[in-house]
């Protein structure tokens, strides 16, 4: 094979920013699938040049005009960016593939923009694509592993490129590791509720950690697992096996349901610092938050009492909510959420808005079918720029009213203070108030009541959030625009607008075929 020169682009912020938060976290946010796409690259010879984009680099500076083929990996919100960037590398005669978030969920419309889009993602993929290496326009080519690699470069492979992404951050240094993949519970708004649960080789993670050690006195590690603790024990061996006790700090994703004391002695034991449990709700999910099926304040009282008890052994948790279910009515889900805050003064609380990305998870075929996904701009999918659903039970004005005011009260000056004087260590305190005095307190405040403003004010909004007109309110394009900055000249024409039902479309086509295929035999 020819050895081709390539470029690998990790886009972790969608466009320039100076935000604190931003400087002092986004290097700790990069994934690790660039990182083990690079690796791949490298394994077959061709000469690899890696970015994480943390929005505060210049993008058109920091790969090499020459680059023959570009790898990107993006989130939904970076969705735009990654269409932009795809039109000027094909300007300069290269070929794209995106992967990632956004290709696993938009596949259709991803296909528009470069020349390959990949799902599940697996060393034999890379080698099809390194092989092909062809420009496929005006549709790019769909491809996909049957399922999860049964395998990923461990760190100490992808050392040359977590290296330089980690000399970004001032002062935390997370290393991304991998545990498990998939999940053996089955929500159906989640990602993984329909991938199989699959722990990874746990004496490749013996070897990173070792590994960790030489290069760091006290290594922070962030474990990428959707549902990290599902074979419990297995990993709290390998740690203990490869980790004297308290020499890496540790923190990751888990549900509730996995945190009983017990497990949480050992965690303490072993490290881990930070965790990210889910509550979602106060009337569903109780599988998930091992609360059965207690519902409204008896849920918050217990779910509560289960957190309070977890920060007892970890110091930094945050408990994460979806705004706007089809299960919440009226006040009442906002103010039991208060409640929780109140009785809960430790934990941060994690917000989104209810969001169908795409073809990520069954339930989404469910709000095609019912007409209810909005097509706002990808650029404001991350949860909080907007919410892709139309509200079962509140109009939009209402929703945004509620949300405005659980936001000032979670991130009030009097919470803020309850919070900090809950938090026992420095770090931990000093993230909770840069976060809540940045983006997700007061950005988030201002930026919902500029949305209830135009709500009431704006005369592209209501029949835009209604559905009564595709055409997207200049308000979101003008902000698209601004934060692209210099890029936006390179978004190809159509480039803000996709279906919404695209996914609920492939779904009938694919039947359409099947029955074809069953008639002509
Ligand atoms: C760990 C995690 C995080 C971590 C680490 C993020 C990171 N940079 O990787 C943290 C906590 C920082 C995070 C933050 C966010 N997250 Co998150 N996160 C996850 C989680 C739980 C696991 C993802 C993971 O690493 N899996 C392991 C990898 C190996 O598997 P995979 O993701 O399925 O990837 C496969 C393929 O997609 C492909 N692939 C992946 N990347 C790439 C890249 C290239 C170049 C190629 C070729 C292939 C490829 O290969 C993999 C193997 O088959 C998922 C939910 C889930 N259960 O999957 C959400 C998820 C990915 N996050 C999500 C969101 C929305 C966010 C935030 C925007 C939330 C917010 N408002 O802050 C931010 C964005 C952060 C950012 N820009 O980096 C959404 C993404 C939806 C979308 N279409 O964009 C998900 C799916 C959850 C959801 N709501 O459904 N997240
Ligand atoms: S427990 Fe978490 S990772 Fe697993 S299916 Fe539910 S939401 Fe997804």
């Amino acid at each position: 094979m020819r050895k081709l020169r390539i470029g690998v682009i990790d886009l972790v912020s969608k466009c320039p920013t100076r935000a604190m938060w931003a400087r002092v976290m986004h290097a700790n946010f990069a994934s690790i699938m660039p990182q083990a796409v690079a690796v791949w690259c490298q394994e077959e010879g061709h000469n690899v040049t890696y970015l994480c984009y943390t929005g505060f680099e210049n993008l058109a500076d920091e790969l090499p005009g020459n680059v023959e083929l570009v790898f990107i990996g993006a989130f939904t919100e970076a969705a735009q960016l990654s269409y932009a960037l795809s039109n000027q590398f094909r300007s300069r005669g290269a070929v794209t593939v995106l992967g990632g978030p956004h290709a696993r969920c938009y596949p259709q419309d991803a296909q528009k923009y470069f020349d390959y889009v990949l799902g599940f993602t697996d060393k034999s993929i890379i080698h099809e694509v390194l092989t092909d290496c062809a420009p496929n326009r005006p549709m790019g080519v769909h491809l996909s592993a049957a399922g999860q690699p049964s395998s990923l470069p461990g760190v100490r492979e992808r050392w040359a490129f977590i290296e330089p992404t980690l000399r970004k951050a001032p002062f935390i240094k997370m290393v991304p590791m991998l545990g498990s993949l998939g999940c053996p519970y089955q929500c159906s708004f989640c990602i993984d509720s329909v991938v199989p649960y699959q722990p990874l080789d746990m004496d490749v993670m013996k070897a990173d950690l070792a590994f960790l050690l030489t290069k760091f006195k006290r290594p922070l590690v962030g474990f990428h697992d959707p549902n990290f603790g599902v074979q419990f024990h297995n990993c709290m061996n390998a740690i203990e096996e490869a980790v004297p006790p308290g020499r890496i700090d540790f923190a990751a994703e888990s549900s509730l349901s996995l945190l009983s004391e017990p497990h949480l002695v050992r965690l303490k034991r072993n490290g881990f610092k930070a965790l990210l449990p889910g509550v979602e709700s106060w009337y569903d999910m109780g599988e998930k938050s091992h609360t059965g099926k207690l519902r409204g304040m008896g849920k918050v009282l217990e779910v509560s009492e289960h957190v309070n008890m977890i920060l007892r052994y970890v110091p930094y948790l945050q408990a994460n909510f979806v705004l706007g279910l089809d299960v919440d009515e009226g006040n009442e889900p906002f103010e039991l959420t208060k409640r929780f805050i109140d009785l809960t003064p430790g934990a941060f609380p994690g917000y989104s808005l209810l969001s169908a990305f795409g073809q990520a998870a069954p339930l989404n075929l469910h709000y095609q079918e019912a007409g209810r996904v909005i097509p706002f701009p990808f650029h404001f999918l991350n949860n909080n720029g907007a919410m892709n659903i139309a509200p079962k039970n509140y109009s939009w004005p209402a929703f945004y009213q509620h949300v405005i005011d659980l936001t000032r009260y979670s991130f009030s000056s009097r919470s803020i203070l309850k919070r900090a004087r809950a938090t026992r260590t420095f770090i931990p305190k000093w993230l909770n108030a840069i976060r809540a005095l940045s983006s997700e307190g007061n950005g988030r405040i201002a930026y919902y009541s500029e949305i209830l403003r135009r709500l009431n004010t704006d005369p592209q909004f209501r029949p835009f959030f209604e559905m009564q007109t595709t055409e997207i309110p200049q308000f979101y394009v003008d902000r698209v625009r601004k934060d692209m900055g210099s890029m936006w000249r390179w978004l190809p024409e159509g480039g803000l607008q996709h279906d919404p039902n695209a996914y609920l479309k492939s779904q009938v086509e694919d039947t359409a075929r099947s029955v074809e295929v069953r008639l002509a035999v």
